[in-house]
């Protein structure tokens, strides 16, 4: 017995071990197509003015990558995932208030209009950041009355209306954990935690937990990354400077968030390492993406329309992305990997 429990956690590590740090494959040719399919290393980046979709190939670094550019027929977009499983994508479509997928992803070259294969019930009217977990996908919807929280069944070819919340704050970056929803609170520098959101039922819905962020003024997005426990939060300052964005970088982030929880709510500055200053080019860093393997911090700046990727500092400071590209309109970002 002894030995078959032996067995499966050997099965169990290995499996971990390939989700966490998925091995590298070099592929030196131009084959982009097949880099995009193979490889999966990308970051997806929406826009809410192009139609354009964007996608960084980060196999081969995060200082150089290999963009490729895809229409969709959506000039107003904004919070987007990627399901591997079914290679779709799925996004939310602001021009028409709807979430869409685009099924074959693995099909599209450079400079293709993606395929819209679903459409959902517009059931949002200001829909912002999406998540995606075990063929669901939620959505924010940031209304100034009260955010709602709008969840769908989907799959490439059908997506259909699930569940309905009502939160109590605006809402905009949100992202599912296991069985947990965390939100940030826009227009605050608030964090808030759903614990067992899997399980909640439609109607109004109370966080577990808020905590606040020592220094952060105004945040959009979020990333949780729960291999290496660390929080990373945007911090757009004032809206209408495009100038003073800020990323805040939460490490050990449980012992931290629930230290505050049960103190005086605030994340303190001291447990934070934050990226700010003239060289960062951040003003309005809408949404974030993180990867421990790559040791790299994805952003879609709003106000400066640019998709930007740092490394992720051990201290705080006033650092130049390593990677800074145009892209007009960019407001959300994700990672395929
Ligand atoms: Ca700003
Ligand atoms: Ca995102």
């Amino acid at each position: 017995m002894k030995n078959y429990f032996l067995a499966i956690l050997v099965i169990a590590m290995a499996i971990t071990g390939c989700e966490k740090e998925p091995q590298e494959i070099t592929n030196s040719t131009a084959d982009l197509k097949s880099v995009t399919k193979s490889n999966n290393y990308g970051v997806l980046v929406s826009s809410n003015t192009s139609g354009v979709i964007n996608y960084y190939d980060v196999v081969n670094g995060i200082s150089n990558p290999q963009r490729l550019s895809f229409e969709v027929p959506y000039a107003d977009a904004d919070g987007i995932v990627y399901d591997q499983k079914r290679d779709a994508i799925y996004q939310v479509n602001r021009t028409d208030s709807e979430l869409v997928a685009y099924g074959g992803y693995d099909k599209a070259s450079d400079g293709d209009m993606l395929m819209t294969t679903a459409t959902g019930p517009s059931t949002f009217s200001n829909g912002r950041e999406a998540t995606f977990y075990n063929n669901k996908v939620v959505i924010a919807d940031d209304l100034a009355e009260g955010g709602r929280l709008v969840s769908y069944h989907v799959n490439e070819k059908n997506i259909s209306d699930y569940r309905e919340f009502n939160v109590d704050f605006q809402v905009w970056g949100i992202q599912i954990v296991g069985k947990d929803l965390w939100a940030i609170e826009d227009a605050t520098n608030k964090l808030a935690w759903f614990q067992d959101f899997f399980r909640a039922k439609s109607g109004d819905l109370d966080p577990t937990a808020e905590v606040a962020i020592e220094g952060l003024v105004r945040t959009h997005g979020l990333k949780y990354d729960a291999y290496s426990d660390t929080m990373v939060l945007t911090d757009i300052g004032d809206a209408g400077s495009a100038d003073d964005g800020a990323i805040v970088i939460i490490s050990s982030f449980t012992t931290k968030f629930m230290a505050a929880v049960n103190s005086d709510g605030i994340i303190s500055m001291e447990d934070q390492i934050r990226i700010a200053g003239d060289q960062t080019e951040l003003g309005n860093p809408v949404d974030v993406d993180f990867s421990n393997s790559k040791n790299a911090i994805f952003v879609a700046e709003r106000a400066q329309q640019k998709f930007l990727v740092f490394e992720l500092p051990i201290d705080s400071g006033n650092y130049a992305p390593v990677y800074s590209d145009d892209v007009p309109g960019a407001s959300a970002v994700t990672t395929t990997f």
